[in-house]
């Protein structure tokens, strides 16, 4: 820097502030990433310097999305299966999920379909404490969620691990709409929404991985809105 400076015949204060100006930059940029790093262990989407994730834009209302089938499940028939590659499974009735402890989460919507939604609060079931119940075997990698309407979706056993991940029965403070997963969905902030599997009814831990219904037909396997996984 001192070395330019002489070159272009600047007085040291253009140097000093130009300087100044590279530091503030590199800072910033330093904010960022670390900014992301915290979200991974769950920093309030709100707090994050860069929100937008690349190629998305904003919507006020709640688009709905799915194969055309909106299954209605009434809580009193309603179960949720974890099994697989775990030491305990569980089945769970609707009585029996709700006498778990509860969490409230306010996190981003992603879609891969370009649109994103922010500060959706959330209610349910931590996704880690499922985890600790049924004790996956240490070989277990993956999950596959299994809904009522036939579609599934994988992600890696880490992912579902994630502090805000939830199995959410509420959002905005009143019970899901049947359109938006009633009675429980899965929530994966952190991945694109098709991750977040709706009328979940299975979930199935597993040693294997088994690419899920849009995976199969391009998806990306993973679903990083900050690296744009978007189609494979
Ligand atoms: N059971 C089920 N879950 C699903 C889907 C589906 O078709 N069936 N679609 C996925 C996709 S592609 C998206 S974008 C979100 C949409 O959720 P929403 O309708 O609540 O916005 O649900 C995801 N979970
Ligand atoms: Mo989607």
């Amino acid at each position: 820097m001192s070395d330019e400076s002489k070159d272009h015949g600047e007085p040291s204060s253009f140097s000093s502030s130009f300087l100044g100006q590279i530091k503030d930059k590199l800072i910033l940029s330093k904010e960022k990433t670390a900014a992301q790093g915290r979200h991974l262990t769950g920093m309030p989407d709100a707090a994050r310097l860069d929100r937008l994730p690349p190629g998305q834009h904003r919507v006020d209302k709640w688009p709905v999305l799915d194969l055309g089938v909106q299954p209605d499940v009434p809580k009193a028939q309603w179960r949720l299966t974890v099994d697989g590659a775990v030491e305990n499974p569980v089945q769970w009735d609707w009585e029996t999920f709700m006498a778990q402890p509860q969490e409230s989460f306010v996190s981003d919507i992603h879609c891969v379909t370009t649109w994103s939604r922010y500060d959706n609060r959330w209610d349910g079931v931590a996704a880690s404490h499922v985890l600790d119940l049924v004790k996956p075997l240490p070989s277990a990698k993956h999950l596959i969620f299994h809904a009522y309407d036939g579609y599934t979706t994988n992600v890696k056993l880490d992912v579902f691990r994630e502090a805000n991940v939830l199995l959410a029965h509420s959002w905005e403070g009143a019970p899901l709409s049947r359109e938006h997963g009633a009675p429980v969905r899965v929530i994966i902030p952190r991945w694109y929404f098709w991750k977040s599997a709706k009328w979940i009814q299975r979930i199935e831990v597993s040693e294997v991985d088994k690419p899920g219904f849009w995976e199969v037909r391009g998806y990306n396997n993973e679903g990083d809105p900050w690296n744009e996984d978007r189609y494979s």
